[in-house]
């Protein structure tokens, strides 16, 4: 039962019902209806009672430190703890192993299931999930125009390149920007950013599948969306590894816990930044894709794979942890970072890491697998040197230390040269989760466009004098 008399939300209403219902079931939509309230009531408090209360100090080792630590923005989604790592609305990864809904026939959590707690805070049941993905599968198709951008597109440029420029493309859709043009109430906006959050994340296993397609098997068909599979399923059977359970069932597992790492994040920022404009989703998230596509950050996937394979490459036969030591003193001596270690936040091993290599452990031909050995062995040496060395904060791994390297085990190969690596790619897909989240709960709460005070040297000088 909805319970809006909103215009807005009876418009809702009827396409949820014209939806394939499973039997008393809620849609994610129903769900945000009862939660927003509540939330918008809980901002005003903080707001009115507490509005002046001190969270920290600026100093200016944070004006010139990238803001490191400075608590200065509202996330939903996620909180990360520096030792215990992220918690979606509290729950850590394991909970959410436990707790949320996997495909049928798999075992690991899927997308739909974790996008319903990251949007609502409250775990789906099996029912709702299956219902959020039939209809993502039902909006999934691309639109003529996009795949003919694609297609124009040069096989050279990179896939992170291709998929922003895909995404942005589609605002062409923005029922957002429609809507925002037809000068809808505020109170209206999140209704149509939750409209479209939805109708882009059905639509990027479909753009990110169509990308890979053209730069690694021109000319193959791409199968139609299937209605009965999960996002991550069809992004898989697009890609051409449908018949590969244990691929789908990793590439679930790993979008599903890369969703969002709370808002200060690079991509997370960039794209709540745009977001606060009002520019509608697809930008917003467009941003943050680019934000994704740097080295320090979504490219980090791509740069362990290069420099495990630069190592094993180096040592041939004699892998082993002094040899691996070796390496590590090399890569460092020469003024690189070890890609895939350190943190801007976390300062233990990164909880996605332990769930990846957990994944890993369970599967005999990923332990025989030369490549996913060489992490494992990376793993019990680097953290040691990092140490030694001195100047990271965290000499622990990252998610990025396993992801892609297990990607390709399973046949994800294609790894000519940098650019046109598609790892991030996956990243890209997954990241949408929390961003696109966050932006409905932006809009529901009516948050500001973000405005930081920015200062040059001579006005911080000016200011310690005073
Ligand atoms: N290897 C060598 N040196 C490292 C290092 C690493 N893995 N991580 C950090 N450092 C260095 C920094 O470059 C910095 O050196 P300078 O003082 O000379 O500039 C110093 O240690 C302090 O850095 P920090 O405060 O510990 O880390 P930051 O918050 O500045 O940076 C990160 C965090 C992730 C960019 C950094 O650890 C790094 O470059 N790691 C390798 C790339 C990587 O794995 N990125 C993926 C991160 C996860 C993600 O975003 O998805």
């Amino acid at each position: 039962m909805f319970r809006s008399s909103s215009s807005a939300t009876a418009r809702y209403v009827s396409r949820a019902c014209a939806q394939r219902r499973f039997a008393s079931t809620k849609t994610v939509r129903e769900v945000l209806e009862e939660v927003v309230p509540k939330k918008q009531l809980q901002l005003k408090q903080l707001k009115t009672e507490h509005g002046q209360a001190v969270l920290g100090d600026v100093k200016v080792e944070h004006v010139v430190g990238g803001m490191r630590g400075l608590k200065a923005m509202l996330w939903e989604a996620s909180v990360l703890d520096p030792i215990e790592g992220i918690r979606f609305h509290g729950l850590s990864i394991a909970d959410c192993q436990k707790v949320l809904p996997a495909a049928p026939g798999g075992k690991e959590i899927i997308a739909e299931s974790m996008l319903w707690l990251l949007l609502t805070g409250k775990i789906p049941t099996e029912a709702e999930t299956r219902q959020l993905s039939r209809e993502l599968a039902e909006k999934g198709e691309l639109p003529e125009y996009i795949e003919k951008l694609i297609d124009s597109l040069p096989s050279t440029l990179h896939p992170m390149t291709q998929l922003g420029m895909g995404v942005a493309a589609l605002n062409h859709e923005s029922k957002f920007q429609q809507a925002y043009e037809r000068g809808i109430k505020k109170s209206e906006y999140w209704t149509y950013a939750l409209e479209d959050s939805l109708d882009l994340l059905a639509k990027l296993p479909a753009l990110a599948a169509r990308i890979y397609r053209n730069i690694y098997n021109p000319g193959k068909p791409l199968p139609k969306i299937n209605k009965d599979l999960d996002l991550v399923g069809n992004y898989v059977n697009m890609l051409g590894y449908g018949d590969n359970h244990d691929l789908t069932e990793y590439l679930r597992l790993y979008i599903a816990i890369h969703g969002d790492h709370e808002g200060g994040n690079a991509s997370a920022h960039t794209s709540h930044l745009v977001g606060s404009t009002l520019a509608d989703p697809y930008l917003a998230y467009a941003a943050g894709l680019y934000a994704l596509a740097g080295p320090l950050h979504g490219l980090a996937n791509q740069e362990v794979l290069r420099w495990q394979m630069n190592m094993q490459k180096e040592l041939g036969g004699n892998i082993t942890h002094e040899s691996i030591k070796e390496f590590l003193w090399k890569t460092l001596k020469s003024g690189q970072v070890v890609p895939g270690y350190g943190h801007g936040v976390l300062r233990n091993p990164d909880p996605r890491f332990m769930a990846l290599q957990q994944f890993c452990d369970t599967r005999p031909a990923l332990l025989q697998d030369p490549i996913v050995q060489l992490v494992k062995k990376t793993y019990e040496v680097a953290p040691a040197v990092l140490k030694e060395h001195g100047k990271t904060k965290n000499p622990y791994p990252n998610v990025d230390a396993a992801s892609g390297c297990v990607l390709y085990h399973y046949g994800l190969t294609q790894f000519k040269a940098s650019h046109t690596a598609y790892y991030t790619v996956i990243f890209g897909v997954s990241r949408a989760l929390g961003c696109l989240t966050q932006y409905v709960w932006s809009r529901a709460l009516g948050l500001p466009i973000e405005r930081p005070k920015s200062l040059s040297m001579d006005a911080i000088e000016k200011l310690i004098k005073q």
